[in-house]
């Protein structure tokens, strides 16, 4: 049965499971969903999700949200080509670096959050944004020390993609959005490049 994923181009907790999708070329559709329509918050997909959030997997009877479980689901489903290391110690230290951005960064920067923050607070558009840039820049050079501190290589955590690097390309994308200052994460940016150089990234990317 074909994987479904419930999606919107620009919903970084759906990109991340979308290049884990291409990574393992497996075949998906999607299942678009306009979080700016509010699609997210309407009974059908409440019945599927009752968090009202993207990503949501589909998999036959199986549904999973929440993209870390998701993309770790398609991992022990799908192990090559893998996402995460063989090493019980190498794998937490990617799934560190990737909780970082899933638990520390995101959540506050997101669109539920943002509204929450206009319409029960009544912070005007500027705040907020600025409020989001601060969270993403403060995360993002925690996360460039971090790396500086792991084995090196190509990618966030050696020579092959990981979830890591699932985690932080759609991050810098929202970085963009938001116009943050990317100066200080040179590394990060490195990262980035190598990870555009492969199919899989550039296939799950908002513009595709
Ligand atoms: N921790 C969740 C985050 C889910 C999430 O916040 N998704 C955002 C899009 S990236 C969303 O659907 N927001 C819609 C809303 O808050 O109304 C995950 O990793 O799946």
């Amino acid at each position: 049965m074909t994987l479904k994923l419930y999606s919107y181009p620009r919903s970084s907790a759906s990109y991340r499971v979308r290049i884990a999708l291409h990574h393992k070329g497996l075949p998906f559709e999607i299942e678009p969903i306009d979080l700016l329509a509010g699609d997210q918050k309407k009974r059908e997909f409440l019945e599927l999700n009752p968090q009202g959030v993207l990503p949501t997997l589909v998999d036959g009877p199986v549904v999973i949200s929440q993209s870390l479980a998701a993309i770790e689901y398609l991992e022990e489903r799908h192990p090559r080509p893998p996402l995460l290391p063989e090493r019980a110690s190498d794998r937490a230290r990617v799934r560190q670096l990737a909780l970082v951005v899933a638990c520390e960064i995101h959540p506050l920067q997101n669109l539920g959050v943002l509204r929450d923050l206009e319409e029960e607070l009544g912070v005007a558009e500027p705040e907020r944004r600025a409020w989001a840039r601060g969270v993403i820049e403060r995360g993002l050079q925690a996360l460039e020390q971090l790396v500086a501190r792991g084995p090196g290589g190509t990618f966030c955590h050696g020579s092959e993609p990981t979830l890591a690097d699932l985690c932080l390309v759609p991050q810098l994308f929202n970085a963009r959005r938001f116009e943050c200052d990317l100066r200080h994460v040179p590394r990060l940016l490195e990262i980035e490049e190598s990870c555009q150089h492969l199919e899989a990234f550039r296939n799950a990317a908002p513009e595709n």
